[in-house]
């Protein structure tokens, strides 16, 4: 891993999963915005299993949240191939598609850029179940570094970062929600800061909004790109079966490599996810 000074993000497994949580939110709540907890218990859990643990070890962290299609949704997500690509044969973007049903390369965002189901997203959980045959490296960039950056040296284009673009989100959209939403990049106006980082998704907008990217908004996505591509703001590491990665979503933002399984040899990619909203004050499950 690079960049990083303090290991308060190392977390061994324990079964006490409120002393857990708290050795998280240790990580998440300070420096550096994420934790990472090794030896978790998987090897009796099938992935359909996982998706009832995840979410049951992570409620003392935070609220899990519904997700996936409506009239199928659960508070455990898998992660992993099942064929799907974002990409059409012209390299357009494909709508309604789950990325993370892809062996694609994920391109930097946070889970609750869209507000998907309707939920402001506070943090996320990925739990490790099986790893690829080569690939499905993690990139974690924290977002007050980020900031600090563009602030420095892109002033102008960080104005336009605070203003609101257009997000299609038809993917995490139930009947009833609308398929785009408006809003900042970065909103630091509350009591705590709200990211919503997701290119492709702002890329996708003006085909529902008829509004098209200008000059202007584009230079601050390409600014943000930039820094965002700096390797000494980011964090590097590929989860081990047995890893659970937690993540504060608003000031850590995250991408994956593209990866291959090798299902002969008992190698195949699978993470199961769980968003979580925290805890109502005094409210700690
Ligand atoms: O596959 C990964 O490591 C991350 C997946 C991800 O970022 C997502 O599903 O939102
Ligand atoms: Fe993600």
């Amino acid at each position: 891993m690079v960049g990083a000074v303090d290991y308060s993000w190392q977390v061994p497994y324990t079964d006490d999963h409120h002393a857990l949580a708290n050795q998280i939110m240790r990580g998440l709540d300070g420096f550096p915005g994420f934790a990472l907890v090794s030896g978790v218990p998987v090897d009796d859990l099938t992935p359909e299993q996982a998706c009832g643990f995840a979410p049951e070890l992570l409620k003392s962290v935070g609220d899990p949240l519904l997700q996936g299609p409506e009239g199928a949704m659960s508070l455990g997500w898998l992660v992993r191939d099942e064929g799907s690509s974002r990409f059409r044969s012209d390299g357009t973007y494909r709508p309604g598609i789950y990325t993370s049903k892809s062996a694609d390369d994920l391109d930097i965002h946070n889970d609750g850029a869209m507000n998907p189901h309707g939920h402001e997203v506070d943090m996320f959980g990925l739990l490790c179940l099986g790893t690829a045959s080569a690939g499905g490296e993690s990139t974690l960039i924290r977002t007050p570094a980020v900031i600090e950056v563009l602030r420095r040296e892109f002033p102008r284009e960080f104005e336009r970062l605070c203003q609101p673009y257009a997000f299609e989100r038809s993917h995490v959209a139930q009947s009833g929600q609308a398929p785009v939403m408006w809003a900042p990049i970065f909103d630091l106006g509350g009591a705590r800061p709200r990211v919503r980082c997701n290119r492709q998704r702002v890329e996708m907008a003006p085909a529902i909004t008829g509004v098209p990217l200008d000059a202007s908004d584009l230079a601050a996505l390409d600014a943000l790109d930039e820094v965002l591509g700096r390797r000494d703001l980011q964090y590097k590491l590929t989860l081990a079966r047995g890893d659970l990665l937690v993540v504060d979503d608003n000031a850590v933002l995250h991408k994956r490599g593209a990866f291959t399984d090798d299902p002969a040899a008992g190698q195949r990619r699978c993470l199961v996810r769980v968003l979580l909203a925290r805890h109502a004050a005094g409210g700690q499950a």
